[in-house]
């Protein structure tokens, strides 16, 4: 426990507020940790797996209302509209603050406050912050003790300063209509009511990590970004750290779990995990870019994940894992979702909670947003730099998205405000991580559009000035495309770990070490660059999803133009300059 004023203060206006029967100091003990789950396990709000076979794991249902980020339910609350942007919705925080405390007020009668210490980043590491949350869900607590550091000694390295984030979780009636995941980024403060799903729950990540820190690091001279975070290790030992963003269910935890193929295995090739959804980033005391990952787990996508596509993955879910909206195995008391393998289970129970036979269903097991809970240290390519306060050197940031034409396996920035252009002018099909249609072409730059805290010309501005102060220490940026499809709608690329190769090509630009084709948009391999040694996979196929279509790309400048004039004066002078310089190479 804590004599930090300022939380016990907050903690006691808090109680008052929700009214619990009882509170409980979370330490993050086994022993406390066991208790809960068996606690969960008592009322049915989680199952037991089989522990032989899942050891410490167990599977939770959301409700069917709530199995996803609910982003139109997602506020900015600073105290000027203008300061939360155009791209996202805002609340007066005053009227945010009554209309929050009205639902909240009396919400936890007859259930227990739980108050999670954590730290986001190494206990003690100068990169790290720390939260408080408070909840009524046993979910949200064994959640938070794998994605975060929870423990005592989070209250230690706090002692009585007033730095920390407040969160204040209340399931309520789980009622989708009076849903509000509210951040105010001026008081270090976060609400979330009426939801029980990960994404808008557990508030040390989207909420905290994103949300709150970018608008701390545009005011402290840092990043908080939707990054993976890896490092690539040659056959000599050298390795290489690279940062990816990508929106969200669009390769990050893959990318970040790479298994090289074969050919590269042989020679000494490895792949190492720092981090695979959130990078913390700032400019480290030899001028280069430093990250961390901020979290302690993964909150990966389940379905598609198996023995063949991220094993890495598959390996890390085998223990101490929670499992949420996938199917559950009557037989072995096993979890199963699609693309697990080709062998659904016939007695079963689906994600909402219905009888399911996977042989004969035309419905899916688990829900496509299904999601693992799993600690890093069961990852088998956990970097040694992990657990490390002092990060890693990035020197390749990588842009990405979803994107069936257009955009070319790789290219590269001319130079970083080109870079910065590049991540701004982002496009995706959007996907089940957040509620809404799927498969639309969306911009999301930088893969922030539902994470920024603030205004996002500012943000754009910020990247600009990191640029500035980085010069030529900063990281090189590329952007790449896995998903470019056929005109059967089949995927052309392999993707998955043969995205080492495109990795390769990206680590040689940054070393000086290979040559590229300047195009409008930027630098592109020459195809016999990429190494294709063991693949089954035509030079000509791949000559093709290089390709840069000057007459897409000006219909593309056209939806950029259109995308740009949302951030009126804020949008900074750099990118319109890059914008005009784009047009005037495509004509
Ligand atoms: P969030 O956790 O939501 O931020 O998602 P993420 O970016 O970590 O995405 P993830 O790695 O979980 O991948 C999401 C989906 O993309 C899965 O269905 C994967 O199978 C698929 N995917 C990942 N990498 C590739 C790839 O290289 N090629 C293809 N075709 N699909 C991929
Ligand atoms: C994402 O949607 O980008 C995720 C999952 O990583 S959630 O925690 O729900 O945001
Ligand atoms: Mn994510």
């Amino acid at each position: 426990m804590t004599n930090n004023k300022t939380v016990l203060s907050w903690i006691d206006e808090m109680k008052a507020l929700v009214t619990p029967d009882q509170v409980v100091w979370i330490d993050g003990t086994d022993e406390q940790i066991e208790a809960l789950r068996a606690e969960a396990c008592s009322t049915g709000e989680m199952i037991k797996l089989n522990q032989e076979k899942l050891p410490d794991c167990y599977l939770h249902r959301t409700a069917v209302n709530d199995v996803a980020r609910v982003e139109d339910r997602t506020f900015i609350c600073s105290r000027k509209e203008e300061d939360a942007g155009p791209t996202n919705h805002w609340m007066d925080p005053q009227k945010a603050y009554k209309m929050l405390y009205d639902i909240a007020r009396g919400s936890y009668k007859g259930r227990t406050m739980y108050v999670i210490p954590y730290s986001m980043g190494p206990i003690g590491s100068p990169l790290s912050k720390i939260g408080v949350e408070l909840t009524d869900s046993i979910y949200v607590v064994l959640n938070m003790c794998i994605m975060t550091r929870v423990s005592e000694k989070v209250w230690e390295a706090l002692g009585d300063s007033a730095e920390w984030v407040k969160g204040l979780h209340c399931k309520v009636n789980i009622d989708a209509e009076n849903r509000y995941i509210c951040h105010f980024p001026e008081d270090d403060t976060i609400i979330s009511v009426n939801s029980g799903y990960g994404g808008n729950v557990l508030l040390g990540k989207k909420c905290f990590a994103l949300r709150i820190a970018s608008y701390l690091g545009k005011k402290q001279g840092w990043m908080a970004e939707h990054m993976l975070i890896l490092g690539i290790e040659k056959p000599d030992g050298e390795i290489t750290y690279v940062a990816a963003a990508f929106p969200s269910a669009c390769g990050k935890t893959n990318l970040a779990m790479l298994i090289p193929p074969e050919v590269y295995k042989q020679k000494g090739y490895k792949v190492w995990t720092v981090g695979d959804d959130i990078a913390w980033m700032q400019i480290g005391p030899d001028g280069r870019l430093w990250a961390i990952n901020p979290e302690n787990g993964f909150f990966g996508v389940a379905p598609g994940t198996n023995a063949k596509s991220n094993p890495n993955a598959l390996a890390t879910t085998k223990a101490g894992t929670i499992f949420t909206n996938v199917a559950h195995n009557l037989d072995d008391n096993t979890v199963w979702w699609e693309g697990l393998d080709k062998n659904p289970p016939e007695n079963a129970v689906d994600w909402t909670g219905e009888p399911w036979n996977g042989k004969t269903s035309d419905k899916k097991g688990a829900h496509p947003n299904s999601r693992f809970t799993a600690p890093a240290k069961n990852c088998p390519c956990i970097s040694s730099e992990f657990d490390k306060g002092t990060g890693v050197p990035i020197s390749a940031i990588i842009f990405g998205g979803r994107r069936a034409q257009t955009t070319p396996l790789v290219y590269q920035s001319r130079d970083w405000n080109n870079g910065v252009f590049v991540g701004s002018i982002m496009a995706s099909e959007t996907t089940a991580a957040a509620a809404g249609a799927v498969g639309v072409v969306r911009r999301d730059p930088m893969a922030m559009l539902p994470f920024c805290g603030y205004h996002m010309g500012d943000y754009f501005a910020h990247w600009i000035e990191m640029g500035e102060k980085l010069g030529d220490k900063a990281p090189k940026i590329f952007n790449v495309n896995w998903f470019r499809l056929d005109d059967e709608g089949h995927f052309i690329w392999p993707g998955f770990g043969d995205n080492l190769r495109v990795l390769e090509w990206i680590v040689k630009r940054c070393e000086g070490k290979a040559d590229a084709v300047e195009t409008p948009i930027g630098y592109v391999p020459h195809a016999e660059d990429i190494n294709l040694d063991g693949l089954d996979f035509s030079l000509e196929t791949l000559k093709g999803i290089l390709e840069v279509n000057n007459e897409q790309w000006l219909k593309e400048a056209d939806g950029i133009e259109e995308f740009y004039k949302k951030f009126g004066d804020k949008l900074p002078q750099e990118l319109k300059d890059q914008l005009a310089a784009l047009k005037a190479r495509l004509v």
